[in-house]
């Protein structure tokens, strides 16, 4: 039987702002709408985000997910993955709160403190449709998005009551490092599930030798007691979601991610992505997981163990 391979697309995120692609989904039934096309497009889980439906902006109540998450769940078998990341601006307990209240079967977890730059996407926009969108993007260069030892350990045992698992996001080598310390104490325990992160300005860069370093010290801490997938910010998107596919791994998509679908294009919606990645698996001789195939290759609790 061939490998098969999970896509998990990323629908919304809140990196990128209203006014860089009309595409963004931004309102509950967008949003919805996205995960479910992603889902028809090949994705097996979404990872997602909520904004404000009149602003755009980034917003991590949990009265923001309601409106979605039920209408995902009743239509579709994909896997439902939410944010503990929310927006480098909120704080720890804040960005929880979703992923305790819903108790999904899959949450982000990021494994180290950084820097998080997206101010330079400033150079290339000239109009803003809402106010807090460049004081938001400007305001990168001086902020940290916080995921101390207490914060990512505070994560993983509240988390770990409801048996939802972790998409475990690594934005660098030393993350890998910090994953091994808390997979040592016992608090993460195999298959699990490690999101490679290239191309964030303050994470580790895009180039193959990168990729293949990730690889190769992941693949020495962790052996076979891991399941691997990565992203590429931006343009570096599909090229190394390819090199994952070649190197044994799985791979993630979505406009959180990139808003492009080819060079200097907008994409206009996520399953567009998707189904550029589900090709690019195909020809490369792979198959892409169903969602259940994705529960059983992540050890899952199952999507009628969620509280929504
Ligand atoms: N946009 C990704 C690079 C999270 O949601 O926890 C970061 C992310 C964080 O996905
Ligand atoms: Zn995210």
């Amino acid at each position: 039987m061939s490998r098969k391979i999970i896509i998990t697309c990323a629908v919304t995120g809140a990196i990128h702002t209203p006014s860089m692609s009309p595409y963004l989904p931004v309102t509950p039934s967008e949003i919805s709408d996205a995960a479910l096309e992603a889902r028809k497009a090949g994705a097996a889980i979404v990872h997602l985000h909520a904004r404000n439906p009149r602003t755009g902006q980034p917003d991590q109540s949990p009265e923001a997910y309601e409106p979605f998450l039920g209408v995902i769940k009743q239509s579709s078998d994909v896997v439902i993955n939410i944010t503990t990341g929310g927006a480098p601006t909120m704080g720890v307990e804040e960005r929880l709160k979703p992923a305790v209240v819903f108790k999904p079967e899959v949450a982000s977890l990021n494994m180290g403190s950084m820097n998080f730059g997206i101010y330079p996407i400033l150079e290339k926009m000239k109009e803003f449709k809402h106010d807090w969108e460049e004081p938001y993007i400007e305001g990168s260069r001086d902020r940290v998005f916080r995921n101390t030892f207490a914060d990512i350990e505070g994560i993983l045992t509240t988390c770990a009551d409801n048996s939802t698992r972790f998409e475990i996001e690594c934005y660098d080598i030393g993350h890998l490092y910090t994953l091994e310390h808390f997979v040592r104490r016992g608090y993460v325990t195999p298959p699990f599930f490690v999101q490679s992160v290239f191309g964030i300005l303050g994470g580790i860069g895009t180039h193959s030798e990168d990729v293949l370093h990730m690889r190769r010290t992941a693949n020495r801490l962790f052996g076979g007691d891991y399941r691997w997938s990565v992203l590429g910010a931006g343009r570096h998107q599909i090229p190394i979601a390819m090199q994952s596919v070649l190197l044994g791994g799985h791979l993630r998509v979505g406009l959180e991610d990139s808003l492009y679908s080819g060079r200097g294009r907008l994409a206009k919606s996520n399953a567009e992505q998707v189904s550029l990645a589900r090709e690019m698996v195909e020809h490369l001789g792979f198959e892409v997981a169903t969602p259940d195939e994705a529960r059983e290759i992540l050890n899952l609790k199952g999507g009628d163990k969620v509280e929504f």
